[in-house]
Formats: structure tokens, sequence, C-alpha cells
């Protein structure tokens, strides 16, 4: 299915008019305020976020997995529902594949398909956290960091071989996520561990094109539940600058243990010129995966507002690769992609509304009050008329929801594609 303009201008009819009043009455209010609306405009439009390829199925748990039925079943059949959500929101341009699930098999009519929806290959993702069929050594006991060096070698080649792929559809940067640790104190030698993934990685970092760079994930547990090898920011910092300029930390909203305070990290990372990429979800607990704003919008508005601080005043550190890591079983997928899509555009355009001049003005200051009042000004406006109308230029829908509903795409999706097929990923 492809959604064509006149789909959703048909649609936009509808609301054109309540989203005029609500825009010019934000609009005229933002102005008395001296914020340039096209400015901001502009940014919001500029501002797209990857899709995971394996997050268009349903997600699930190691409980069961309930599906939406309609599934897309091939790495075509993916890209084109990320068209789906790009044509609607206008702010899904690229796609991230994670590989070995969704190796093309025809690469020119792969990027013929994504070019046509106007799709990026964003960052790859390699996977060393399953054994994959017919593998000679088997990662139950580690990846990059196991102590058989049989084993890092087909890790480390395996990484080669995503950085081959991404590489011949334009993709700029690779992402290692590791998944070794150990689940027992005693399991591992921790200096080993660690060693054993620096030398890896120095490995995989070799076989960089110059124009690549690789982002360094981490995550305090699961699924080793006692220590991980690349646990947390420092580990991974440390391991960046260990490889060199083109290693990047990136940081995954639900990869911190509880209360972490993310925006100081965030913050810190750009400083130092070594935040390369975000994955964007929400959590309760741990790595909930759960819609991206969801549970802790005020969070995450904190966090958008150190990373456009970043983007603003730190020219050492480079364009971010933004990605979308939440997926789960109640929800028909794409729908959840549109509310958190909408949740981190939400977020973002708060966060450029923060008066960063008088922030700075009430910190010198020591006006704590001030600073407070800048901050929930700035969180307390309600900006989704600004969304939609950064939307509406763009040819996307005004209520992007409510436009996949009364287009019946996941109905099509179904008829397309009959009831059971099953996405590959998680
Ligand atoms: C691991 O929890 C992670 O955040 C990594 O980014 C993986 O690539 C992704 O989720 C999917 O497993
Ligand atoms: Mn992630």
């Amino acid at each position: 299915m492809k959604i064509e303009q006149q789909h959703i201008e048909g649609v936009n009819k509808s609301y054109l008019k309540s989203h005029q009043e609500n825009y010019d009455f934000l609009a005229n209010n933002l102005t008395q305020k001296g914020i340039n609306i096209s400015n901001l405009l502009g940014k919001l439009k500029a501002f797209q976020v990857a899709i995971p390829s394996w997050a268009l199925g349903a997600g699930g748990t190691r409980f069961g997995r309930f599906s939406y039925y309609g599934e897309p079943s091939s790495l075509e059949q993916k890209i084109q529902d990320i068209g789906i959500l790009h044509a609607l929101t206008q702010t899904a341009g690229a796609v991230s594949l994670h590989i070995p699930w969704d190796i093309p098999e025809d690469y020119a009519a792969v990027k013929e398909l994504a070019e046509g929806l106007n799709i990026k290959f964003d960052a790859v993702n390699s996977n060393t956290f399953q054994d994959q069929k017919d593998a000679k050594e088997t990662y139950k006991y580690g990846s990059l960091s196991n102590t058989n060096e049989a084993v890092r070698q087909q890790a480390i080649q395996h990484n080669l071989d995503v950085i081959n792929i991404g590489n011949q559809l334009g993709s700029k940067s690779l992402t290692v996520w590791l998944a070794d640790g150990s689940c027992f104190p005693g399991q591992n030698n921790f200096q080993t561990a660690l060693q054993n993934t620096e030398n890896s990685l120095k490995e995989i970092y070799k076989g960089l094109p110059s124009d690549w760079s690789m982002l360094i994930e981490y995550k305090p547990y699961e699924p080793n539940f006692y220590s991980t090898v690349i646990q947390d920011w420092g580990t991974s910092f440390m391991l960046a600058n260990a490889c060199g300029e083109k290693a990047y930390s990136l940081v995954d909203l639900g990869h911190h243990l509880p209360n972490s305070n993310i925006e100081q990290i965030v913050s810190i990372l750009m400083l130092k010129g070594k935040l390369g990429g975000f994955h964007f979800n929400d959590s309760k607990y741990g790595d909930d995966d759960l819609t991206v704003g969801s549970i802790k919008p005020y969070a995450l508005f904190l966090i958008f507002n150190e990373l456009v601080y970043g983007m603003q005043n730190n020219p050492q550190n480079p364009d971010l690769a933004w990605m979308i890591d939440a997926s789960h079983n109640v929800k028909d997928p794409l729908e959840d992609l549109i509310q958190s899509l909408e949740a981190i555009q939400e977020a973002y355009a708060k966060a450029l509304l923060v008066n960063q001049t008088e922030l700075k003005e009430a910190q010198l200051n020591n006006d704590v009050v001030k600073c407070q009042e800048i901050l929930q000004d700035a969180y307390r406006t309600d900006v989704r008329p600004l969304l939609a109308q950064a939307r509406l230029e763009s040819g996307g829908a005004l209520s992007p929801i409510n436009s996949y509903r009364r287009l019946n795409v996941r109905e099509t999706l179904i008829e397309e594609r009959g009831k059971y097929t099953v996405a590959t990923g998680l």
C-alpha cells in the first residue's frame, strides 16, 4: 500500500479550519515572545528519525507475541510501511537496518523503492546477540568479548559484513550493541572481557570507510543480569576514545538504571564531541521499549533541551543518528510509531522554545526560580498546532493517527498481505 498525496489532502480537509484557528493563536503568542516561527518550522521539518527495520512487526516479550496482522514479511514491505509513516508524519525519512534480519536480496530494487518514498538508509545495526543458523561459533558466552578467539573473529567479521551491506545502500554508520556480559559473579574476568572488546572494536574500526562512524551503544543489564561489558556511558566513551575520532557513544533512553540523569550524560558527551547516536523509547522500570513520551514526557523534554543546546553550541559534536527503539505487545506497531514520532517532535519543539539567552542570564544570577520558570514555560506550551503546521507544509497529515485510521491502512495491509504474516525481528 502506498499513501498518495490526494488521500492525505482529502482527510486534511476536515481538520483544516480548527487547525488554522489553533495555529494562528499559538503563532501569535510565540511571535509576541520574539520567537521566529518560520525558523522553528524549518527545524521541525528537517528533523527526521530513523525507523528500525525490526519495529514494524508486532513486538513481543519472551512470554508471547500477539500479531496485529498484515505484518511486513520482507524488507521491501518494511520499507513500504515506513513509506506510510513518512507520508503521514513527514518525520520518518530513514530506515535503520538490523542485519542479518534484513539483508537485501536486490540492492538496486531496495534502493529505488526507498528513494521513491524519500527514505534514506541510516545506521546499520549488527547482531551478535543471537546465534544464526549454520553459524560455526556460538555467542552464548559473548561475542566481541569472548575468551575464544574464533568466536571474536566471527563477530568481528559479521560487523565488517554489516558495514559492507550498509555501504551498498548509502548508510554512513554502524551501530554496535553487545549483549556480552555475565549472569553470575565469577563467570567472567571483567578486565579480560573489556580488553577483548576493545581489541575487537579496534579491528572493526579499521574496516570503517573514511566517511563512516561507529556508534557504541551501552546497556547496564539484559540479557546478562550480573554484568554487562559495555555497561554505561563511561565505558562506551572510553572505548570510543580508544578506537579513534570516528567512534562515538550512542545513548538509548532505556539503557540506564532508574533515575539516571540522562540529560546530563547527553550534555557531557556532546561537550566532548562524542555523542553519535540516539535511540528513543520510554520506560517505567527498565528497557521497557514503550512508546516515546508515554511515561516520562518531562524527562524527554529535559533531554531534548540538552540536545538542542548541544546542537547549537557544540560544533565539535557530529550530527546525530536518531532512531526509535521501541516496540511492544498491545498496539498496532504503525500507530505506535506515529505516536512516538509525534512525541519526539513535541519534545524537540518545546526545547526549541527555551530562551537560551534568558536562561543563561538567570543561571549567572543564580536565579533558580527564574531558571525553572523558563524551562517550564516552554514545556507547558501546547506546541501541537506547530507540529501540525510543519507536517501540513511538508505534505503530511494534520492528524496522522486519525488519517491512518480513516484511510483504513491496517485493513488494507491485511487484505494485501494476509493475516498471519510474520516480520523478522525480535
Ligand atoms: C538493545 O536493547 C537495543 O537497544 C539495541 O539497540 C538493539 O539493536 C535493539 O535494541 C534491538 O534489539
Ligand atoms: Mn537501542
